[in-house]
């Protein structure tokens, strides 16, 4: 048995995570996280081949969002048949409650209005799928692609603790090594040894290259000789996992930017994505924490995971509207395959389409 996720209970004490106690909200799933880093992923062994295979599962992954959107939305129109003042504020009211933000709420309801006034619509009905394209114009508003153009390309993943890092790293060297790239991981997270582990054990499962030292080390001296070795091993990814909690938010912040600056210094020019992962079920928290980390840390995307456990995926659209951070990834399930790149239009249709 793996104990990597009891020890986490026991560092609770110690934690001074960047969370506003007033707005972290209570994940809706109960994970039972012991269990399944125990288990191989059963979907690892059935790959979603056609396209057709990862929009149905992003549908089903985005199940409670779309319940709580789409759902909203249609009971509005279905009461409201003229489109006028009154309809404007269910929408929006509809919009807010499924964590899509106000800001960005009140952004879709004007860019509803002029498009209603452009086509002269009068019928509710019509709507909807206006709302639909205003939905995926602003998750395309940025570049959601992955760069990873030289070798190595550096892949660093940061978040606060428990959001899916390690997960998504797996998930991620699963997903380059399967498109024959070869992947060193490299274990920056020394706080706890279970971290270490852990990543020791999702590098055997796929088959990645992994560099590590003792529990306790120094993350940016982990990270030189990982840049090191994947110089000399012609790494095409290195990914990088990092601590999600330490004594205090400076601490983090600080050790952030010191292997920020490992790697500019060994690997100038490189492609780099820092990618900030973010739990849907903690809806808003997740954009207060999307605020922080994009104060020490240049965030080039957001992974979005256990969106297959939250009804708060209309926090995706406050995070690409509010911040301008692009959303790359998005984690629907605990298998391996069920980490996804993210497209802005079939992420549009599986939360408010037809
Ligand atoms: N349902 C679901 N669970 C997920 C997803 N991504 C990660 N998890 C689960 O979330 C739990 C925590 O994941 P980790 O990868 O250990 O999180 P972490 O950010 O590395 O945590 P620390 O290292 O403690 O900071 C595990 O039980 C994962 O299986 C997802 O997309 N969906
Ligand atoms: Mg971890």
């Amino acid at each position: 048995m793996f104990n990597f996720f009891k020890k986490n209970k026991e560092n609770d004490t110690e934690e001074t995570i960047i969370q506003n106690p007033e707005t972290v909200e209570t994940p809706e799933t109960e994970q039972e996280p012991a269990e399944s880093a125990d288990i191989m992923p059963e979907s690892a062994e059935a790959p979603a081949e056609a396209n057709g295979g990862f929009f149905a599962k992003l549908k089903a992954g985005l199940g409670k969002t779309r319940d709580a959107l789409n759902e909203k939305v249609d009971s509005v129109l279905k009461v409201f048949k003229k489109i006028d003042e009154d309809l404007y504020e269910e929408l929006e009211e509809a919009l807010i409650m499924a964590d899509v933000g106000v800001e960005t709420s009140t952004y879709i309801i004007d860019e509803l209005r002029k498009k209603v006034k452009e086509k002269h619509l009068t019928e509710s009905e019509e709507v909807k799928g206006e709302i639909a394209e205003i939905v995926a114009e602003i998750l395309s508003e940025n570049d959601n692609t992955l760069k990873l153009e030289t070798t190595p390309a550096v892949i660093m993943v940061i978040g606060v603790n428990g959001v899916g890092k390690t997960t998504s790293i797996g998930k991620m060297a699963a997903k380059y090594i399967s498109e024959g790239k070869k992947v060193l991981l490299g274990a920056a997270d020394t706080f706890r040894a279970a971290a270490i582990d852990q990543l020791q054990i999702w590098a055997d499962r796929v088959g990645a290259d992994i560099v590590k030292h003792e529990e306790g080390s120094d993350p940016a001296s982990v990270v030189f000789d990982t840049i090191a070795a994947a110089k000399s091993r012609k790494s095409d990814v290195m990914i990088i996992d990092t601590a999600g909690r330490l004594h205090n938010k400076k601490n983090l912040m600080d050790e952030l930017a010191k292997i920020s600056r490992i790697i500019e210094r060994e690997l100038p020019g490189c492609s780099r994505e820092t990618l900030l992962v973010l739990d849907a079920t903690t809806g808003q928290n997740a954009v207060n924490q999307a605020e922080v980390f994009s104060e020490s840390a240049s965030i080039t995307g957001i992974i979005l995971t256990k969106l297959d456990g939250s009804a708060k995926g209309g926090i995706v659209l406050a995070i690409a509207h509010e911040h301008s951070i692009p959303v790359k990834l998005v984690g629907v399930g605990e298998g391996m395959d069920d980490l996804q790149e993210f497209n802005a239009l079939d992420f549009a249709n599986a939360m408010i389409g037809e």
